[in-house]
């Protein structure tokens, strides 16, 4: 003899509503999250501003002439991520390693409504980078005042000798800017960081998730006995 334990109809239809309401809650909040500058990126390793896991955009601004952000930013998986950075005037985009090693400097690749749109895709291992944004000119200078990695350098990972001290920037413009992140490799990642994908415990969730909607709707048996 085996004795219905399921859920009445209605309730199951409701639970399986609220289940994928939660689901589609969890992606969206996975996938697209800002992250606004709090006051002022500094312009040193140390004082760089630590972007959290899961942002794919930064919206910052150049408040003073001359100005430079640089954004503290850790992977936890391999990716190859781009790095697109808009504004008003004539954005920059320098990537650096954990050590302060430069790797990229672009000003213009990331075309856009002017043309002057800069980005920098990079293949990312797991560990920290630092992304600095500034307008028109910026350089990266080490602590014996050499210039090892500018806007218009492009490959610089061959200096594993200069680490950044501080930055030269010509610039006087001000304003705000964006800087979007989009990852190339697909698929889940242990506990991704900046990227555009469900972290351990998202996913976790999800399928727990999926199994209260799949038990809802009573496509899984109770025991029965
Ligand atoms: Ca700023
Ligand atoms: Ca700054
Ligand atoms: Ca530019
Ligand atoms: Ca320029």
């Amino acid at each position: 003899m085996s004795r219905d334990v399921s859920y009445p109809g209605k309730f199951s239809r409701w639970m399986a509503v609220l289940v994928c309401w939660g689901a589609t809650a969890l992606f969206a909040s996975a996938q697209a999250q800002t992250y606004t500058e709090s006051g002022d990126a500094g312009q040193t390793l140390a004082t760089a501003q630590t972007v959290p896991g899961g942002v794919t955009t930064i919206n910052g601004t150049l408040n003073a002439a001359g100005d430079v952000d640089l954004y503290k930013l850790t992977f936890s998986t391999a990716a190859s991520v781009t790095f697109h950075a808009t504004s008003a005037s004539d954005p920059n985009l320098i990537l650096f390693d954990s050590a302060g090693h430069g790797l990229w400097g672009d000003d213009d690749a990331g075309g856009g409504p002017n043309g002057l749109d800069s980005q920098i895709t990079w293949t990312v291992a797991p560990g920290t980078y630092y992304l600095a944004y500034g307008n028109n000119n910026i350089e990266g200078v080490d602590s014996a005042s050499n210039v090892f990695c500018g806007n218009d350098t492009g490959n610089c990972s061959g200096n594993t000798t200069s680490v950044l001290d501080h930055f030269d920037s010509d610039d006087s413009s001000t304003g705000p800017y964006t800087i979007t992140l989009s990852v190339a490799t697909a698929g889940p990642a242990a506990g991704a960081n900046v990227q555009a994908v469900p972290t351990v415990g998202e996913w976790a969730m999800l399928g727990l998730m999926a199994l209260l909607a799949a038990s809802a709707l009573g496509r899984i048996p109770r025991r029965q006995r």
